[in-house]
């Protein structure tokens, strides 16, 4: 199958971010044909310094190749450098409808309270999504739990577009969610997803923390006075337990039931412990090996412009066909 995910370098990635997309997209490179994409035209939906955002792109994908991407078997690039994903967003924001996108919990996230001073940009972010994925006809996009109304949303546009121009050409999408922790909470507010942007940075475990950080991270997390259950069930009304739970878990390969049952009765305080030091032999290796790539940043560049030209080799013949089909002017 070919498979297509993103991820934005709007900052340094979280625990959030590998437990729910990237340590899932490792596993499947494994018998599929896959492209990782670090899509910087998403992340300027919202300010970026402007600075800064070229050295977020390079930790981006050194974290990446750290983690295990292999860009030698499958195709790791930058968004922006791969001009068919805009060309094919703006046909997209011409199929997708309005009440559609009213829809997407994540711009109302986002924008928050002042919607009225949001990019227009940050509104048809699902149809620039849309786009990333159609424009490789990829089938399996491996994504956390937050971005399920997004990949039905890319199906809606695929259908409503093979319908218009009397087509079977844009492929059903198969969302990949895996594991026990597709959706990890922040540390500070178990009703908020984890996330590399957030003001806070106690929220969040980055994969460059070092070890003390981690720990006391940890330490500080929000939880509530009872000890962890014995059973899944224990933990209904407690988020700050159930995440605490779900990262151990997909940490330790086991699952919630496999987790309370070995430490189900303890403390947070020592469940915490063991939770920091299973963090901290999985981050580490991480963090070092990003460091190590980063030393040489001109072989990174190179790295990524290979990528791209790769992406765009698959990728523009099915944009021009788009437009095509569209009827816009042959080039
Ligand atoms: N908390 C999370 N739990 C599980 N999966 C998560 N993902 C993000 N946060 C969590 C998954 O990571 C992939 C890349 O996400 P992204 O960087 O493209 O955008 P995002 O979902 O908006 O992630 P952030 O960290 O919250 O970024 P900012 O702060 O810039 O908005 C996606 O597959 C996502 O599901």
């Amino acid at each position: 199958m070919r498979i297509f995910s993103g991820i934005q370098p709007s900052g340094i990635p979280t625990l959030g971010n590998y437990l729910g997309a990237i340590r899932n997209w490792v596993a499947l490179q494994e018998g599929n044909e896959c492209l990782w994409c670090i899509v910087d035209l998403h992340a300027i939906t919202v300010w970026q310094d402007p600075k800064l955002l070229p050295q977020q792109i390079r930790e981006m994908a050194a974290t990446l190749l750290a983690c295990g991407i292999d860009p030698g078997r499958h195709i790791l690039f930058v968004q922006s450098a791969v001009r068919g994903h805009a060309q094919l967003a703006w046909i997209f924001n011409c199929i997708a409808r309005l009440g559609w996108l009213n829809r997407m919990t994540q711009f109302k996230d986002k924008a928050g309270k002042d919607r009225e001073a949001a990019s227009t940009g940050l509104y048809v972010y699902p149809n620039l999504m849309a786009a990333d994925i159609h424009a490789y006809h990829a089938m399996g996009v491996p994504v956390g739990d937050d971005q399920r109304q997004h990949l039905e949303l890319a199906n809606d546009i695929g259908e409503k577009f093979n319908h218009d121009y009397g087509v079977e050409f844009f492929p059903r999408i198969e969302p990949l969610i895996l594991g026990p922790a597709a959706r990890v909470m922040s540390l500070r507010d178990g009703a908020k997803k984890m996330s590399k942007s957030d003001p806070s940075d106690q929220s969040r475990i980055n994969l460059n923390d070092d070890p003390d950080t981690i720990a006391l991270k940890i330490r500080r997390a929000r939880t509530d006075p009872e000890p962890l259950p014995s059973e899944p069930e224990g933990l209904e009304g407690r988020p700050e337990a159930r995440n605490l739970v779900g990262i151990y878990a997909a940490l330790a390969g086991s699952d919630v039931p496999g987790v309370l049952r070995e430490h189900g009765g303890k403390g947070f305080s020592a469940f915490k412990e063991v939770l920091a030091t299973l963090m901290i032999e999985i981050l580490s290796p991480i963090a070092a090996e990003t460091r190590r790539t980063l030393a040489d940043p001109a072989s990174l560049d190179v790295l990524l412009r290979d990528g791209a030209a790769r992406a765009r080799a698959i990728a523009d013949p099915i944009v021009r066909e788009v437009e095509r089909l569209v009827g816009l002017f042959p080039a």
